[in-house]
């Protein structure tokens, strides 16, 4: 039977969930997008939230939708345990390398085996028309976690999402009916408080999102983003019903402040360019690795960062200032005063007046 058979491909692709969802619009979700959109708890999002009435509403994109075979596929403990060592930095788990690559390649079957049998059948993955999380819940294979997350049995939330579209009359299941019950981990275990109510998530407090975003880096939260060049895994590492899995994945270095900051942008763009780099331009990874090595500190970082003062790019010498800043020391003071002196951008000037100022208000020399 054709259900039993898309069953078996996933599973022998690696999946650890797969399940059947109705191809109906998730009622009020699209409400709830745009509400969050409206009220900035969405920030300036694109992605799904360009336009909810679309992601929220399969048959939008594909009117003869019936179902969604959904899937998930789990990436740890292939992807190993991120360490914290000084001078160097931490990259989300679910971005350290290509990931989606073994969930692409199940949805890849599973919809060659509904074309086989003579349906249609599109496959939806980290797209902008389609809310994965709904799917997998409404499917039966995650229930919807505190954290946002969803949360496959097994696997907790180190799972990838996927569905594929088809106007096959395939069996659905019940949604999930599992919750999180009373444990709260993730909430304190967030380092910006982003983690509201249920599964919302305040985006612009979203380390995950504050990384990605272009521009600048919100003073409040400069500390919070610690040694992370790209996500955060913290909502994740946290959760009780990921850990079995995680204690099985090794510790992987990450890589040093000081190559980010000392490549070329040809060598950033092949070692990253599978990140979210918005115009394919990889100054936000120099940007965050100022901001980790602002907080990191140690002192043989502290020359490339006020080489960084004179960088072209205004939102480079900007963070390089906090950056300086947060090494209080004599040469850095200096540096800082030397910029003051030769920078016209007003951006950037607040940055070193603001990073000056730790010196007259009693921070004092380290
Ligand atoms: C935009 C986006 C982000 C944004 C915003 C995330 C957010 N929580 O809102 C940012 C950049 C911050 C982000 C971060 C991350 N992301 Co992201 N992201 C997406 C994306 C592209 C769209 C999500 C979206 O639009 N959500 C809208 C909100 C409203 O829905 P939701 O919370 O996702 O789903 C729930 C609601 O829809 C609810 N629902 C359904 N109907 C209704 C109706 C009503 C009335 C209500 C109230 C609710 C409701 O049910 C769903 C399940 O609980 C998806 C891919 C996709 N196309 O879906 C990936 C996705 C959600 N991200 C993913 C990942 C891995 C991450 C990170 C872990 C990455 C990292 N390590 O740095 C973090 C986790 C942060 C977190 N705790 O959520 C995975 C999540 C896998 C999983 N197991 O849940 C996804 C599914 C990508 C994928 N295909 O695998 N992400
Ligand atoms: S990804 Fe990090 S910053 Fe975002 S909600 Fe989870 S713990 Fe908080
Ligand atoms: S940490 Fe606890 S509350 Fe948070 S998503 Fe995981 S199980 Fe749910």
């Amino acid at each position: 039977m054709l259900q039993n058979d898309l069953h078996g491909i996933a599973t022998d692709h690696g999946c650890i969930g797969f399940g059947v969802a109705t191809a109906e619009p998730f009622a009020g979700l699209n409400e709830e997008m745009t509400e969050r959109k409206n009220s900035g708890l969405a920030a300036n999002l694109a992605f799904t939230y360009r336009d909810p009435s679309i992601a929220s509403d399969v048959r939008r994109t594909y009117p003869w939708a019936q179902r969604l075979v959904a899937l998930a596929f789990p990436y740890q403990p292939e992807a190993g345990r991120s360490v914290s060592d000084a001078g160097s930095l931490r990259i989300a788990r679910f971005a350290d390398g290509d990931r989606y690559a073994g969930l692409r390649k199940a949805l890849a079957a599973v919809a060659a085996r509904l074309s086989e049998a003579g349906h249609r059948a599109e496959i939806l993955s980290d797209d902008s028309r389609l809310v994965d999380r709904a799917v997998a819940v409404r499917a039966g294979i995650a229930w919807s976690g505190k954290s946002a997350m969803a949360l496959v049995p097994g696997a907790g939330p180190w799972v990838l999402l996927g569905s594929v579209a088809t106007d096959a009359i395939l069996d659905g299941g019940d949604a999930m009916q599992r919750s999180c019950g009373t444990c709260i981990e993730c909430i304190p275990a967030c380092p910006t408080g982003a983690i509201l109510d249920d599964g919302i998530i305040d985006v612009p407090r979203c380390l995950a999102h504050v990384l990605q975003a272009p521009g600048v880096i919100p003073v409040d939260l400069r500390e919070a983003v610690g040694d992370r060049l790209y996500g955060c895994d913290d909502c994740l590492t946290s959760c009780p019903p990921g850990r079995r899995i995680l204690e099985t994945a090794v510790p992987v270095p990450g890589p040093r402040i000081i190559d980010i900051l000392g490549s070329t942008d040809r060598e950033l763009l092949d070692r990253y360019g599978h990140f979210y780099l918005p115009g394919r331009r990889p100054r936000i990874l120099r940007r965050n690795a100022l901001v980790a090595a602002g907080n990191d500190r140690s002192a043989h970082l502290e020359p490339i960062v006020i080489g960084y003062a004179g960088h072209p790019d205004w939102l480079l010498r900007a963070h390089a200032a906090w950056a300086i800043g947060q090494f209080r020391t004599g040469v850095g003071l200096r540096a800082l005063e030397q910029a003051i002196a030769e920078e016209r951008d007003g951006r950037v000037r607040v940055e070193i007046h603001r990073a000056k100022e730790r010196w007259t208000t009693g921070a004092g020399l380290r």
